[in-house]
């Protein structure tokens, strides 16, 4: 018998209502498990295309090799310099990752413990010494029927892409790109908000609105840097104040901030150079108070800026936090953040993102999500039980709903 149960006093009632609990909790797991696994997920935040975008739709197994969180942890594991890496072909850079991360050594990281899982969910062995028998399973396979059989076992209904208008590789596609339901757009920024361009804020306006529209974007978005800084005197504040929110505002639209990514530190290792840093949040008071009329989705990338992140969302009903994004998608930071956004602001949060940029990558992100949320929400279905209310499987139904669902489609129309 456990030391729970032998500590409990000879008080039948109490032993009773104790063990009422136990047994709730464990009927608690396995139905919080069932919501989380049978609930279609709406992916707010990918770098996903649809396959009429042609080869910037990324999938298969040696963009999953060389994703940047894997080539990241390649340079710390092999003897090649970034110069040497960049010059080899994507195959023998896909065969080198394989090779020193997953052979030489045991995939335990996330982003190494997630590729194993995309292969363990489509039945291959993960094993394999070199990557022939992957390639021949990746070659067999029709793109419309794989991301169909991908979305099922993600448990995703649908993704939002990253679309930068200003990206000359993308903007002529959406000339000839099938619109797919499954793959919504978001009017990324980042071009004509971080670098420098000609824009005067009416052309800039007029631009967002054009392409906003063209592309049924769901959101405007932009990643900025810890050193961010809401006022009213640089270029980036002025293009935000009259045309970037007034555009939001015209198209209903809510404006996705993503803030606390340290670009190029290591410029040598290309997409994987990027860090984080701590952001000074006050900008973000300024937006909410200064444009109630706007709808804010943030997400930040600094473990030590979520309490506030959090504190900020119970002042200001146009802030939605959204997602552990990048570095926070671990475990052990989604479950702390998770926990606190919960204790704090009930279900009025996107708890995550996939940030996806190679199709199957959505497999094991949303599976690592589902195992990650499963025990802090059992928890705290637990604490409430304890407290004097149990719930019942449709209260847990309409939780999950909101979380992976409503909370987005509802600040978004
Ligand atoms: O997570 C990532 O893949 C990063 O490289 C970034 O793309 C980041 O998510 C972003 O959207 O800027
Ligand atoms: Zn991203």
């Amino acid at each position: 018998m456990c030391d729970f149960l032998s500590a409990a006093p000879s008080n039948t009632w109490l032993l009773q209502t104790t063990i009422n609990l136990m047994i709730q909790t464990l009927n608690l797991e396995t139905v919080v498990a069932e919501v989380l696994a049978s609930t279609q997920v709406i992916d707010i935040h990918t770098h996903l295309f649809a396959p009429g975008f042609g080869r910037l739709a990324l999938w298969g197994i040696d963009h999953l090799l060389t994703y940047h969180y894997l080539e990241a942890e390649l340079f710390r594991s092999a003897p090649i310099r970034p110069e040497q890496y960049w010059a080899l072909s994507i195959s023998q850079r896909a065969d080198l990752v394989w090779k020193t991360l997953f052979v030489e050594n045991n995939p335990i990281s996330e982003a190494t413990r997630g590729a194993i899982a995309v292969l363990n969910a489509f039945g291959l062995n993960t094993s394999e010494r070199t990557l022939t028998l992957y390639r021949d399973f990746f070659r067999a396979q029709n793109l419309p029927d794989h991301i169909t059989r991908v979305f099922q076992l993600a448990g995703i209904e649908s993704v939002v892409m990253t679309n930068d208008p200003l990206d000359p590789e993308e903007s002529p596609l959406w000339d000839t790109a099938t619109p797919d339901p499954r793959f919504q757009a978001a009017l990324r920024l980042d071009r004509l908000l971080n670098q420098k361009t000609t824009y005067t804020p009416d052309d800039a306006r007029r631009f967002l609105k054009t392409w906003a529209m063209r592309m049924r974007a769901v959101y405007m978005a932009v990643s900025l840097p810890d050193s961010f800084q809401f006022s009213t005197h640089d270029r980036r504040s002025q293009l935000l104040t009259e045309a970037v929110l007034p555009a939001c505002r015209d198209l209903n639209i809510p404006l996705s901030l993503m803030i606390g990514v340290r670009r190029h530190v290591n410029p040598a290792i290309r997409l994987a150079g990027d860090a984080s840093g701590r952001a000074d949040l006050r900008s973000i008071e300024t937006l909410c108070r200064e444009f109630p009329d706007n709808r804010f989705l943030v997400s930040v990338l600094s473990r030590e800026n979520q309490h506030e992140l959090c504190v900020y969302a119970r002042k200001f009903a146009n802030l939605m936090p959204f997602g552990c994004w990048w570095f926070l998608n671990n475990p052990s930071m989604v479950e702390e953040i998770t926990r606190e956004r919960l204790e704090m602001l009930g279900t009025s949060f996107i708890p995550q993102h996939s940030d996806a940029r190679i199709l199957e990558q959505v497999i094991y992100k949303w599976r690592n999500t589902r195992r990650t949320l499963a025990p802090v929400l059992t928890n705290t279905y637990r604490l409430l039980a304890e407290d004097g209310r149990s719930v019942t499987r449709a209260d847990i139904e309409c939780d999950v709903q909101r979380l992976f669902r409503t909370n987005f489609q509802t600040f978004t129309s």
